[in-house]
């Protein structure tokens, strides 16, 4: 349809912007803990930069285990393609949530104060074969990793995906000085 001179696009309009807010998210964040959020939203940043849709929930393995099957065994059919699981301590929940759903699911041990770490970290890593669980590093980085990671995942079907991943690696390279300054 012919539109107006000086009319915005479809996608746009306020119409467009609502679609877009409902559009289905595609990586699921999920954490064990509301304390995991402050590492866990850098997960969220980072797909909020590359516009890749997701959600986020809270769902203990061990403290709200009926809400963690509800999930992990509906992830699929509503349109999640990688669920990213970060918890701290026992660190139950990634391993949990690969045991019900066959998606891809990106672990990230959350820093303790036992070893820094080391405990979730092997928690998740540790996994018995055939339930595998994509480990990150600990803490902060492993959040933004995991959500590169799933985007990556993404990109090999969808090319707005892998154009925004390029244009991230660019500007991540572009942004790196060659010297060090004092
Ligand atoms: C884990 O226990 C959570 O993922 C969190 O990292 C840790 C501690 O949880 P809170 O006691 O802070 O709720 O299940």
């Amino acid at each position: 349809m012919p539109r107006l001179p000086g009319a915005l696009s479809p996608e746009k309009t306020w119409i467009g912007w609502n679609k877009m807010a409902e559009r289905n998210a595609t990586v699921g964040i999920v954490m064990g803990s509301q304390s995991d959020w402050p590492v866990m939203r850098h997960a969220r940043d980072t797909l909020d930069g590359l516009d890749i849709a997701n959600e986020t929930h809270i769902i203990s393995a061990h403290r709200t285990p009926e809400r963690l099957n509800h999930f992990a065994l509906g992830a699929r059919d509503k349109g999640l393609k990688v669920i990213i699981a970060g918890a701290g301590m026992a660190a139950a929940l990634p391993g949990a949530l690969a045991a019900l759903t066959p998606l891809p699911v990106l672990g990230v041990p959350m820093e303790g104060k036992l070893m820094g770490g080391l405990d979730a970290l092997l928690c998740m890593a540790q996994m018995p074969g055939g339930i595998p669980v994509g480990t990150l590093a600990v803490g902060k980085a492993g959040a933004i990793n995991a959500a590169l990671l799933a985007a990556a995942i993404l990109a090999l079907t969808d090319k707005d995906v892998a154009g925004a991943l390029d244009d991230f690696r660019s500007r991540q390279t572009a942004g790196v000085a060659e010297q060090p300054e004092d």
